[in-house]
């Protein structure tokens, strides 16, 4: 690892209301991330936050589906699509970052998943693999060498961004423990983490980065 952070940003993925326990789509254990992701935000020259930010009418909702359940799959636009129950709907409670969370530390605060026909689980790209966010440009723009990745949900929201941010040159680094995953069916954080290893991704836990 790099010795230092100079061309570093920390990306805080969907660390939101919805996805912690209580929320519509809760992550076991969202909430044990905040104190870890507190705590390196102060080791970063740049963090960006995401927000899932969701219309009601959006496709990644069951609800939205006829005879559908949560957790099914379907194909939208030639897209798999999986069917989530409604979460992070634009402007609701549910959609606010976690209230432990601080604030403070944000340069940048990115929304996606805004369209209604559209799903948008990276923070680069939406799921058409197409769309861009933008934030590779803003990255890029600031000298942007090494993209650090923790929030929620570690098999999807934080891997399909690591996994991106590989593709598009950056170093990039999972850090471990600022992160969990919805993990249905059993064993997919496990994939993601082994898959984002076989991509390049470099695993690394908080601990390490306090002495940088
Ligand atoms: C996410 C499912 C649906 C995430 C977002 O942030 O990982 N997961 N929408
Ligand atoms: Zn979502």
């Amino acid at each position: 690892m790099s010795g230092n952070l100079r061309k570093a940003v920390l990306l805080v993925i969907d660390v939101q209301n919805d996805f912690c326990p209580g929320g519509k789509l809760e992550v076991k254990e969202g909430d044990k991330i905040i104190p870890v992701i507190n705590q390196i935000m102060g080791k970063f020259p740049r963090i960006v936050a995401t927000q899932d930010w969701h219309p009601q009418n959006h496709i990644s909702f069951a609800s939205n589906h006829k005879d559908k359940n949560v957790f099914d799959s379907v194909t939208v636009n030639g897209i798999e699509q999986t069917l989530w129950p409604d979460h992070c709907v634009k402007g609701s409670d549910g959609a606010d970052f976690y209230y432990l969370l601080d604030k403070r530390f944000f340069d940048l605060i990115l929304r996606k998943g805004t369209q209604p026909e559209l799903d948008s689980y990276s923070a680069f790209f939406e799921n058409d693999k197409t769309t861009s966010t933008g934030l590779a440009y803003f990255l890029k723009g600031l000298g942007i060498e090494d993209v650090y990745v923790g929030g929620l949900a570690t098999d999807f929201c934080v891997f399909y961004t690591a996994m991106d941010s590989v593709k598009l040159g950056f170093n990039t680094f999972f850090v471990v423990d600022a992160s969990r995953g919805v993990n249905v069916p059993e064993g997919r954080v496990e994939k993601a983490v082994r898959d984002m290893k076989n991509a390049g991704i470099s695993v690394v836990n908080s601990k390490e980065l306090i002495f940088m």
